[in-house]
C-alpha cells in the first residue's frame, strides 16, 4: 500500500519535472538569459549597497558656533575627562572609539559583549567660520550629526546659530541622506541656561526669517542647495525631510546621557 503511494509520487514528480523543462525550453534563449541577468543583478545590488552602508554608518558629526562647548564634549564621549576647552580649535577633533560610558566598570553591556560593542567615529568640527567648509569633507560618512548650542549665551548668537543651521539642513546630502540631526542644548549646568524648548521655538522663528530673506534673495543661491519647510507655514524643524530632534547636556558636569542615546540610536553598539 505505502510503495504503491510512493511509486505514485514519483511519477507525479518526473511528470512535473518534464512539464518544468519543457517550460523552460519553450522560452526563448534571448528571454531566458535576460530573466537570469535581471535576478543575478538584483542580487549584486543589494549585496553592494548593504556593503556601503555598513561601512558609512559609524561616524558622528559634532557642529555648532565656537564656544558652544564642542570640544569638551568630544573629550567626554571619548574618555570621560573634561578638556579644558577654551582654546578655540583650528583644526577638526577626529577618533574612532567606543564611547567612554560604554567602558567604564558598572557598564554590563561592557561586560557581556566585550570586545563586541561597535566603536564610534567621531568628528569635532571647529565652529569658526573658515575652517566650517571642513564639514563637507565628513558629511558624506555621516550617520548623525549633533548642532551644539550654547544654552547660555543663546540670545546674543541666535543669528549666527540659525545661518549655520539654515547652512547645514539645505545641503544636499543631509536633505537626500536624511541625515538625523540633534540639537544639542549644552551649559545646562548653568541657573541661567535656556530651555531647550525656548531654544527650538527661537531657532525656528529665526530659521522662518533666513527663509524669507534668502528666498527673496535670488533663486540662483548656490550655497543653499534645497529650501526648507513648507511654503507658506511657520517653519518647524518637524517639517523637515531628516529627523530633527533637540536635547540638553553639560559637556562640564559629564551630563551627556542623551547625547550617547543619540548616538547610539544611529551607531548601533
Ligand atoms: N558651564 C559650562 N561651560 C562649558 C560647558 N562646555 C563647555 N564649556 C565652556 O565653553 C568654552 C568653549 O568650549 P569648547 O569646547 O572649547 O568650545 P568649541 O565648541 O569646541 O569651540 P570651537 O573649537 O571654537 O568651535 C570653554 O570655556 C568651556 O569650558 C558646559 O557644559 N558648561
Ligand atoms: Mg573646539
Amino acid at each position: 500500500m505505502d510503495k504503491e503511494k510512493v511509486e505514485e509520487l514519483k511519477i507525479q514528480l518526473q511528470q512535473l519535472l518534464k512539464e518544468t523543462q519543457e517550460f523552460v525550453r519553450k522560452i526563448p534563449p534571448p528571454q531566458l538569459y535576460a530573466a537570469i541577468g535581471v535576478v543575478v543583478f538584483t542580487v549584486l545590488f543589494f549585496l553592494v549597497i548593504r556593503l556601503f552602508k555598513r561601512r558609512s554608518s559609524n561616524t558622528i558629526l559634532l557642529t555648532g558656533l565656537s564656544g558652544s562647548g564642542k570640544t569638551v564634549l568630544f573629550y567626554q564621549l571619548r574618555d570621560g575627562s573634561s578638556h579644558q576647552g577654551t582654546v578655540t580649535s583650528m583644526e577638526p577633533n577626529e577618533g574612532t572609539s567606543v564611547l567612554h560610558s560604554e567602558t567604564s566598570k558598572g557598564n554590563a553591556l561592557y561586560f557581556l559583549e566585550k570586545g563586541k560593542i561597535k566603536p564610534v567615529h567621531i568628528v569635532d568640527v571647529p565652529g569658526h567660520s573658515r575652517l566650517r567648509p571642513k564639514l563637507d569633507e565628513f558629511l558624506s560618512q555621516a550617520a548623525g550629526i549633533v548642532f551644539v548650542v550654547d544654552a547660555v549665551e543663546f540670545l546674543p548668537n541666535v543669528r549666527a546659530a540659525s545661518e549655520y543651521l539654515y547652512d547645514i539642513l539645505t545641503k544636499a546630502r543631509v536633505v537626500k541622506k536624511k541625515i538625523p540631526l540633534l540639537i544639542l542644548c549644552n551649559k545646562v549646568d548653568k541657573v541661567t541656561a535656556h530651555t531647550k524648548d525656548f531654544i527650538r521655538r527661537q531657532l525656528e522663528k529665526e530659521i522662518d526669517k533666513l527663509r524669507a530673506s534668502r528666498t527673496a534673495l535670488s533663486s540662483a543661491d548656490i550655497t543653499n542647495e534645497f529650501s526648507l519647510g513648507v511654503p507658506g507655514e511657520a517653519f518647524a524643524f518637524s517639517q523637515c525631510q531628516n529627523k530633527v530632534t533637540v536635547a540638553e547636556a553639560s559637556g562640564l558636569r559629564s551630563d551627556i546621557s542623551q547625547l550617547e542615546q543619540f548616538i547610539r540610536e544611529y551607531v548601533k553598539a
